[in-house]
This record gives structure tokens, C-alpha cells and sequence, in this order.
């Protein structure tokens, strides 16, 4: 069935176990149905080929790196997904919003609305009608800038990115933003990976990945924690594949068998595929309990001590890497004392996981020579993540497993230029060294407190403390958490701004004043005033390089992302501190600010020239710590004492269940492509609830019942989600999962991790309840 049917057919939903590899021909039938029944079929396989590639564009899915060699996978199913969504011939124009009311559209579905088409002219909601209706770039620039200045202060605005944006529109817009008067950066990193950037940035002094590409040739060990790669990010594969044929050992954790972390069959490999042979790519799959993590690192810990113990009594060789230990850590002995004091007991009850297959975790590290671990959301997205990550790099530490070629930390990112827009300043607690470095360039009284993350911008905005929210990109109301009360603080807002490639539920969540700015995408050409330009991106090993659109834009109307970003900034600043227009004319002017203020990009320009870009260096992989110690800090931090949150306790209810949310094999994030999880098992429908089948009868239901979820919190609050199909999954006894974003109205603004303030969007107490009678009708 193609994808494009659905959105007129009723779903039916179905269930059935997947037997095949992930990747292979799955993939490739999945992306063909896409090229064929998409308007630009044709055009669109020509596009495919020129992902990734130089003189091409950086695929808008994955941050996941390509190998400098050829021959490798340099696109994949989903990111022939990503290409084709944005690549599509439909309009959501004038004519469309003068057809369909904002209450009219609120009705329709996420997939619905996305699948409408490419936003083409900029328009502004008119309440007498309630529709969108257009406006000129100038009055809308106009209108901004009205706004911005008839604040009482900068801090009354919140500015957020979406981790697409390109290197050259982030660094313009925290320029415009800061010379404004504002470190107010929300971002989707809060909500993604800031967990990693914290914790890393205390134990070894850089908020990245320390590895590159090349070290998962080398590598004799590589864990994956918490990640669903096979289907976020699929390129991966291909090197966790590789490892395991040659020998290395990849361990996975995570509490479901994903699909893509048991068998890969390359799309691209012809004997394969007629043989539908496919190959592991994992050696050990472990499965503990959400949260677990953290427990099953410090076991394993406790047996490399015990183990180092028992080799100094034998004269043995170590386990530890008393060298590295010696000159390059700190706070060891804090450590092991830390180790001490945490009992098997309180190991194997949190962690969910036997003894046994602690000890087979640890032999694993302990015998691979040169080790990467690999995280994603099933670590960064709970109360303790923070230290939870800190344990990573504390076990890496123990044997020296960073700073040498194949080992290292890779936190693997999400959006395709997260971790640039970060590096960029999107940051609203930015280093002194970027606001130094951005006052003796460009001579103005830089901010200095820090601003806004996401849950603050909520909090700021529901309490009237904000008043004008600015969107590059991303799709705000629905990525957040406790939707309910995010989109009354959306509607709080005298003006909601969203710079969109499509239309999606945060242009229907607006203030009293709302815009939609249309912009280019990676796909699109972007022609500027000396030529056509191109942008550049960094991906998850701290590879910068530029990416080139290849296709025709839509529509006259549509800007790109640094032209609207400048629009705003020239209509509100002036030409102050820079001529905003002159410097979008040729993007080589912005990438000179870019090398006058950020270090690594010293002749950004010049170094662009080499294909495949340039490597910015990452002071922890060369083994120069960052840190106030000098060192490599090891992080004692103790396990939580329980893993359920007080204020969910303070209910006095128990929760039936445990539940993680997470991706769907056919969505972008809240970008639905189709009702379909192939590698699940599940066909025509998301509302689902992944449970163990003793559970679904334990609670008094049955398997393909429907039942409301009701997440608890103490706060008075009822946060509910209706009708969800029970579906009898192999998942782990008292744990449950469903999809992102519909179960975000469960998740509680107030659950967040501690020095990270991500919303806990993997561990959320639920209870089930019998349906309304009305929903109980399937
Ligand atoms: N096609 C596609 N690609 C994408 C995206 C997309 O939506 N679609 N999103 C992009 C973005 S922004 C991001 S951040 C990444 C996300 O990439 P992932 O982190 O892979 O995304 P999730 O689907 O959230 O998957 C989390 C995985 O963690 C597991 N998990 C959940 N809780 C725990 C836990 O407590 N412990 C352990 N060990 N495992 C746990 C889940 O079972 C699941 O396999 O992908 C990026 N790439
Ligand atoms: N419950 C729960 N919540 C989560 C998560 C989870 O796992 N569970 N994951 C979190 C994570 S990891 C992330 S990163 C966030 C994602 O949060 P966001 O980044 O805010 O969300 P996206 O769905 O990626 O944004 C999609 C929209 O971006 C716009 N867009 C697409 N391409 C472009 C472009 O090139 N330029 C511009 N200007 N706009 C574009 C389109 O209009 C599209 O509708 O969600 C978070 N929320
Ligand atoms: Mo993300």
C-alpha cells in the first residue's frame, strides 16, 4: 500500500510480528513505494543520489557522519523519506489557508497537515476570520520588530531553533538575538541531548563526541545504549555490521529487541540482497529495566575493581590503565569509593538485570582493547540522565578508552545540525568565551545572565512573562512536553513567529499576532544576490561540511533561513552591529564572522574547498581536558535512591506501569510519514501501547483492548490521552511504550533531569483506566 493512500483510508490496524533483516529489501520496497507514489518521482532519484555527496546536500535526517571513502551508505531509507517530504510538488498557499479555517484545521491529524505540502508565502492570521492571510516580508518583518521593541526588556522574548537550521542562519540569529538583548535560546537540544553536553562537559571538558568516524574501524568493543539505529539512524548499521564481522563485539542495550540491532542487510550489496542473506549486528543484547542504565554501568564497574583487586593480589596485569589514570584524571579514589558503597543489592534490583549478565557486560568492556560507547534518547531523556552519562565516561576512563583511535564517547545526535547550531551559540547559557569573543568582534554590551531553556520558555510564556515566542523551525506545540499546557502558553503570546518549511499543529497553537515566514530547505536552491549558496552543517564526529540545494524552489516567495533571520534583525537593529542584507548576499561574509569569533574555524571559508569538508577538532578525543582540574574528572555520583519521583509517589497511587515514549519507523520526529512501525510489527495506527501480555491481563484487560492512559503527578493536574490499543509486545515485565508526540500530554512540565531540565520523555508513571464508553467502539 502506498503511504499516500492513508491519508484518505480509514486505518486498519494490524499487527504482525516482523521476520525480516532490517534494511535490505524491506527498505528498499518501503522506499521505492515512497519515490513511485510521491508527485516528484523522478526528479526525487536524482535528488537521492546527490545526497550526502560533495557539491551535494547534507541529508536533512540523521547527524549520523558518512565515511570519507566511497562506497559506503550515504543515504538511507529514512533519509530518502526526509528528502522526499520536503521535496514534494504541493502548496499549502494563499488558496489553501483561505479554504480552511485555523479551528478547521485543528481537527485534521499531524500527518494531514505536514502532508499538505511546502508552505509558499508568508502570511498572518487575521482573527476576524480566523484564517492565515497574506502579508508582504516587509510588513512582517515590520511587525516583528514592532513587537521586539515595545518590550519592556529582551528577556520578554523566547527564540527557538530546531536543529536543522544550517551553521550560517544559527550564528545570525543568536548575533541578531544577542544584540537584541537576550540569551532566551530555547532549543531542541534541550529536549535531545543536553544531558550529554552537561555531564560530558563536567567529566572531560567538551560537551561532543570524542570519536570520529575511522575509530569504528578500529574499535574491538562497541556498546550501544539506549538507540534505535536501525531506524533513526540507519547509516549506522552499516559500521556496527562491519565490526561484528570482523570480529569486534557490539553489545546493545535496551530494554526492547529492536529489529535493526539484531540483523542488517545492506540495500546496497548485490549478493546479499538476492540471497536475502543478512548478518548480526550485535553479539550480546541486553534488556533492562527504563533507567536501569545507570545501575548496570556501576555493576560492571564494581567488576573491573573487584577484578583490578584480585589482579594486584595475583600479581596479575591490571585492569585499569594506571597511566592514563596517573596523568590524566582526577577524583578516582572518590570513585572507587563510590563503587564501594553502592550494594549488589541496589545494582541488580535497578538495573532489572541478573548478576550474570552484569558480569558477561563487564568481561565484554574489559575485553575489548579499544572501546566506543554509543548513546542516544533512551539515556538522555530521564531525571538522572546526567549522571548516568557521567558513568559512561567514568567506566571509559578506568581503561583509558578516550582520546585514543578506536575508542571514545559518542553521544549519537539527532537533528542533522544540532550539535553546529550548538557550536553556532545556540546556547542560553553560553560560554564566557563566545560572548567575549562576539563583544571584542562586534562591540556591543553582550548579555551575560543566562536565559531560557525550553521548560523556562513555557513556564515564562504561561505566566505572561514572556510575550513574543520566534520559531526557526521545529514544531514547538507538539515536541514538548504536557501538550495541554504548552499550547495555552503558545495562545498566552501578543505574537507567535514560526519560520517553516510546513505547516504543522504550533502555526494552529498561536498568540493573539501570529506569522508563518516560508523558508527554504536543505533540498531547495538557495539564490542570493552574488550567486547561488550553499550552507554548511556538522554531524556527530565534529565533521563540518557544506551542503548545496539542488532543486528548484516552489515558490518566488520562499527565503531562506539566514535571509529571513537577517529580515528581522535589519527591520529591528538597523544595520547594527552589521549590514545584515550585504552579509546574506554571499554567505562567505557570514562564514567570516563565524571565523573571527569560533574557534576551530580559522580560514572557514578556504578549508570548505576540501571535500568532504574539515574536521574542528575535539580537545577530549586529543586528550586535553577542558575541565577547571585540568583533568579528566571522574564523577562519584551515587545511583538514585529510587527511581520514581516523589511527586508521583505524593499521589499515593501506584503506577500500573512504567512507560517510555518513542519514534515510529515512519515519522521525523513530529513529522508523521505514514501510520506504519515495519520493524514492530505494527500496520495503520499509533495510538498503541506497548505492554508484556501478564501485565495487559494483570491489569485486568486483554491484548487489542483499548484503554486511557493517565499519567501521574502530584500536582492536581489530570493529563490523559484516550483509546489507546493495548498491543502484548515483547517488552519487559511492568514497562510500557507508545509514540511520540502522542502520549506527550503525559509527560509533566515538571518532570525534568536534574542539570539538564530535559523532560523525562522515557520514564513517565502511568496507570490504565477503562475507556469513556464512546472510545471503546474500535
Ligand atoms: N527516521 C528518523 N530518524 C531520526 C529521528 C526520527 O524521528 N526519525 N529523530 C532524530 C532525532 S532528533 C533524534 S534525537 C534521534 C533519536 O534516536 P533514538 O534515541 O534512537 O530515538 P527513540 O525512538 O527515542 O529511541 C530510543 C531507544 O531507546 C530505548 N530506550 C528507551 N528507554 C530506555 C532506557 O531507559 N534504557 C535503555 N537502555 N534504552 C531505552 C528505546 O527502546 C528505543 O529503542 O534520531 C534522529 N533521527
Ligand atoms: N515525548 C517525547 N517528546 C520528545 C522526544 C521524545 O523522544 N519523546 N524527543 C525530543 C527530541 S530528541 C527532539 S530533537 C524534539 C524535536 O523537536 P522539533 O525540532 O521542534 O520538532 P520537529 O518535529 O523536528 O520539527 C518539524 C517541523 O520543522 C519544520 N522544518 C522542517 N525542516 C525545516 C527546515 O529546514 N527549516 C525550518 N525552518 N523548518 C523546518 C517543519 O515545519 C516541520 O513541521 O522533540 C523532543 N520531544
Ligand atoms: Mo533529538
Amino acid at each position: 500500500m502506498s503511504i499516500h493512500n492513508q491519508a484518505d483510508k480509514t486505518p486498519v490496524p494490524r499487527y504482525k510480528p516482523y521476520k525480516g533483516a532490517a534494511g535490505g529489501w524491506g527498505a528498499l520496497i518501503s522506499v521505492t513505494q515512497f519515490w513511485l507514489s510521491s508527485d516528484n518521482a523522478l526528479k526525487n532519484i536524482r535528488t537521492m543520489l546527490k545526497t550526502n555527496q560533495n557539491g551535494g546536500f547534507d541529508c536533512p535526517g540523521c547527524a549520523w557522519g558518512d565515511s570519507p571513502e566511497s562506497g559506503m551508505v550515504k543515504f538511507c531509507e529514512n533519509g530518502a523519506k526526509a528528502v522526499n517530504w520536503e521535496a514534494t510538488k504541493r502548496r499549502v498557499d494563499p488558496a489553501f489557508f483561505a479554504k480552511h479555517s485555523v479551528t478547521s484545521l485543528l481537527e485534521q491529524s499531524d500527518y494531514w497537515l505536514e502532508y499538505q505540502g511546502r508552505l509558499t508565502e508568508p502570511m498572518v492570521y487575521d482573527a476576524t476570520s480566523d484564517r492565515y492571510v497574506p502579508i508582504a516580508w516587509d510588513d512582517a518583518y515590520a511587525l516583528v520588530a514592532k513587537h521586539l521593541l515595545n518590550l519592556e526588556s529582551p528577556n520578554q522574548a523566547e527564540f527557538y531553533t530546531s536543529g536543522r537550521a544550517s551553521n550560517e542562519a544559527a550564528y545570525l540569529y543568536q548575533l541578531f538575538v544577542r544584540a537584541y538583548g537576550t540569551n532566551n535560546f530555547p532549543d531542541c537540544s534541550n529536549m535531545c541531548h543536553e544531558a550529554s553536553g552537561v555531564a560530558l562537559s563536567q567529566s572531560v571538558g567538551v560537551g561532543k563526541g570524542t570519536v570520529t568516524f575511522e575509530d569504528f574501524e578500529h574499535a574491538d568493543a562497541i556498546f550501544v545504549w539506549g538507540q534505535n539505529p536501525g531506524t533513526n539512524h540507519p547509516r549506522m548499521l552499516e559500521p556496527l555490521r562491519e565490526a561484528v564481522q570482523r570480529g569486534a563485539q557490539v553489545v546493545c542495550i535496551n530494554p526492547l529487541k529492536e529489529r535493526g540491532l539484531e540483523r542488517f542487510q545492506h540495500p546496497q550489496h548485490p549478493i546479499e540482497m538476492l540471497t536475502n542473506g543478512d548478518r548480526p549486528t550485535n553479539t550480546a543484547y541486553f534488556r533492562p529495566a527504563l533507567g536501569g542504565d545507570m545501575a548496570m554501568m556501576r555493576g560492571m564497574a564494581k567488576f573491573l575493581l573487584q577484578w583490578e583487586r584480585e589482579a594486584q593480589a595475583n600479581n596479575a596485569p591490571s585492569v585499569f590503565d594506571h597511566d592514563f589514570l596517573n596523568e590524566h584524571t582526577a577524583t578516582v579514589l572518590e570513585y572507587l569509593a563510590a563503587i564501594d558503597d553502592t550494594s549488589w543489592e541496589h545494582i541488580v534490583e535497578q538495573s532489572g538485570l541478573p548478576l550474570d549478565d552484569i558480569e558477561l557486560a563487564a568481561r565484554m568492556y574489559l575485553k575489548g582493547k579499544n572501546v566506543i560507547m554509543c548513546w542516544a534518547m533512551g539515556i538522555t531523556q530521564h531525571r538522572h540522565s546526567v549522571p548516568t552519562i557521567q558513568e559512561i565516561s567514568n567506566l571509559m576512563l578506568l581503561r583509558g578508552n578516550i582520546g585514543r583511535p578506536g575508542a571514545g564517547l559518542c553521544p549519537v545526535r539527532g537533528h542533522s545540525n544540532v550539535q553546529g547550531d550548538r557550536t553556532m551559540g545556540i546556547n542560553e547559557r553560553p560560554p564566557a568565551f563566545l560572548l567575549d569573543a562576539l563583544e571584542k568582534r562586534f562591540g556591543f554590551d553582550v548579555p551575560r545572565s543566562n536565559g531560557h531553556n525550553v521548560v523556562e520558555a513555557i513556564h515564562a510564556m504561561a505566566e505572561g512573562r514572556a510575550k513574543v515566542f520566534i520559531a526557526l523551525g521545529g514544531n514547538f506545540a507538539q515536541a514538548t512536553p504536557d501538550s495541554t499546557r504548552t499550547a495555552q502558553a503558545l495562545r498566552n503570546c501578543e505574537l507567535t513567529v514560526q519560520i517553516s518549511t510546513k505547516l504543522n499543529r504550533s502555526h494552529l497553537m498561536h498568540g493573539k499576532q501570529a506569522l508563518i515566514l516560508p523558508c527554504l530547505g536543505r533540498t531547495d536552491i538557495d539564490q542570493q544576490s552574488e550567486g547561488p549558496q550553499a550552507v554548511t552543517v556538522e554531524d556527530s564526529f565534529s565533521m563540518v561540511h557544506a551542503s548545496n540545494g539542488q532543486l528548484q524552489p516552489l515558490s518566488k516567495q520562499m527565503r531562506s533561513e539566514p535571509a529571513i533571520v537577517a529580515g528581522i534583525a535589519a527591520a529591528t537593529l538597523g544595520a547594527q552591529p552589521v549590514d545584515w542584507n550585504w552579509l546574506i548576499g554571499d554567505y562567505d561574509r557570514i562564514r567570516d564572522l563565524i571565523a573571527d569569533t569560533l574557534p576551530g574555524f580559522k580560514d572557514f571559508n578556504e578549508r570548505l574547498k576540501h571535500p568532504g569538508g574539515f574536521y574542528l577538532g575535539n580537545s577530549a578525543g586529543a586528550r586535553r581536558w577542558n575541565t577547571p582540574t585540568g583533568r579528566a574528572n571522574f564523577k562519584p555520583n551515587r545511583l538514585p535512591s529510587d527511581l520514581i519521583d516523589e511527586r508521583v509517589r505524593a499521589t499515593g497511587q501506584v503506577p500500573d506501569l512504567i512507560m517510555q515514549s518513542m519514534r515510529s519507523h515512519d515519522q521525523y520526529n513530529t513529522t508523521i510519514y505514514g501510520l506504519d512501525d515495519r520493524y514492530r510489527g505494527v500496520r495503520g495506527q499509533r495510538d498503541v501501547l506497548f505492554a508484556n501480555e501478564a501485565d495487559i491481563i494483570r491489569l485486568g484487560f486483554r491484548p487489542g483492548q483499548k484503554a486511557d492512559l493517565v499519567s501521574l503527578w502530584e500536582d492536581g493536574r489530570e493529563r490523559r490521552v484516550k483509546g489507546f490499543t493495548l498491543l502484548a509486545f515483547d517488552i519487559p515485565a511492568g514497562q510500557a511504550a507508545a509514540y511520540y508526540p502522542e502520549v506527550n500530554p503525559l509527560v509533566p512540565l515538571e518532570s525534568v533531569g536534574e542539570g539538564s531540565s530535559t523532560p523525562t520523555s522515557k520514564f513517565v508513571a502511568i496507570r490504565l483506566e477503562q475507556p469513556a464508553p464512546s472510545a471503546r467502539i474500535a
